[in-house]
């Protein structure tokens, strides 16, 4: 009887890794690659990537199952690293559910920063977000709280920004609807001051066919304009050619870092997997665009589902010399 039961039990285990299509690796795990997706062994989403003090290229990414039918089956992250956009190290992962005494699922897009010698993750899990503090980047991060930092129900998307004064802010998402900055005590653990809401008129409804803001608010600084790029849906049926729900990554601008930001343009195209999320990094003298496409899941032959099973690339960025951003190439060859 008991034979049996194991018996049972191993045919489980690799049934569901066929299904699964999971693969035995062990961490960490180092690769080169030139094309996107960047990652191909498991689903990683939400890519955001920062450049650290000694200038290697961290990304914290969101990690969709490889049996995922929904987004609520996101459970871990995992941070990867790279010198070059080359040869990538995958950490494993650097943060579960399990470790987040006040969540159970829904880990959904992470930041992450560098200061005095810490690092932090700030973390939406069950559309609530907080702080997770490591001495490494790689982690493994534990609940700086034991409770969410952002006192805003269904805030999601966290992105932090420390600007050349060493001030850090917060920027978030309230799902589907508001943009938020405010900013963090030198500590990073606690907030400072009031919660300020930057979805104005401008990146509500915009130019560009009614494309409104909805989550994924990332800032970066060029040559003292804060840009924030973020996730727009299309609303009005059939503007501009595009289809009503199609996601796209919009662009604002504003000469503070609290704002007001005003609204620019798109920057990239929807990337066929429902949501885009993206971030942006100067490496040398180029900056480079991450966002995730269904490219892996397409290949590995998943169908209906590819949309919860995404797969972070990167792109060169191009600023204009007139301050615009021009349209990100989504294409598999990384470097032209
Ligand atoms: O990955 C789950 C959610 O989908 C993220 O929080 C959003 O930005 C979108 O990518």
């Amino acid at each position: 009887m008991k034979q049996t039961k194991i018996i049972f039990l191993l045919f489980t285990i690799i049934a569901v890794k066929i299904q699964g299509q999971e693969k035995e690796i062990s961490y960490p795990y180092t690769w080169t690659t030139e094309t996107n997706p960047i990652v191909k062994h498991i689903y990683a989403c939400d890519p955001s990537a920062k450049v650290f003090k000694d200038g290697t290229i961290w990304v914290f990414a969101s990690h969709d199952a490889d049996t995922a039918t929904g987004y609520w089956s996101m459970k871990d992250y995992h941070t990867f690293s790279t010198k070059d956009l080359k040869t990538w190290t995958d950490h494993g992962v650097a943060l579960s559910v399990d470790d987040i005494s006040w969540a159970t699922s829904h880990l959904w897009a992470p930041d992450a920063c560098e200061r005095n010698g810490k690092y932090y993750m700030y973390v939406p899990a069950n559309h609530k977000i907080g702080v997770f503090v490591s001495d490494k980047p790689e982690g493994p991060y534990k609940d700086a709280l034991g409770k969410p930092l952002v006192p805003i129900d269904n805030a999601i998307d966290p992105m932090v920004f420390i600007d050349d004064d060493n001030q850090a802010y917060l920027y978030f998402s309230r799902k589907g609807e508001d943009c938020f900055v405010v900013k963090l005590k030198e500590n990073m653990t606690e907030i400072d001051g009031v919660i300020h809401e930057l979805t104005n008129w401008s990146i509500r409804s915009t130019i560009d066919g009614d494309y409104n803001f909805v989550e994924g608010p990332f800032v970066h600084k060029y040559k003292n304009t804060y840009y924030m790029t973020y996730p727009a849906k299309l609303y009005k049926q059939g503007a501009k050619g595009n289809k009503e729900g199609d996601e796209v990554i919009c662009y604002a601008t504003s000469n503070s870092p609290m704002g007001p930001f005003e609204y620019k343009g798109i920057v990239a195209n929807e990337s066929g997997v429902h949501t885009i999320h993206q971030s942006v990094i100067k490496l040398k003298n180029d900056y480079y665009f991450f966002y995730h496409n269904g490219a892996l899941a397409e290949k590995n032959g998943h169908s209906e589902y590819n949309k919860f099973r995404r797969s972070m690339c990167v792109n060169k960025l191009i600023h204009n010399k007139d301050g615009s951003l021009k349209l990100v190439e989504q294409k598999e060859a990384i470097f032209d």
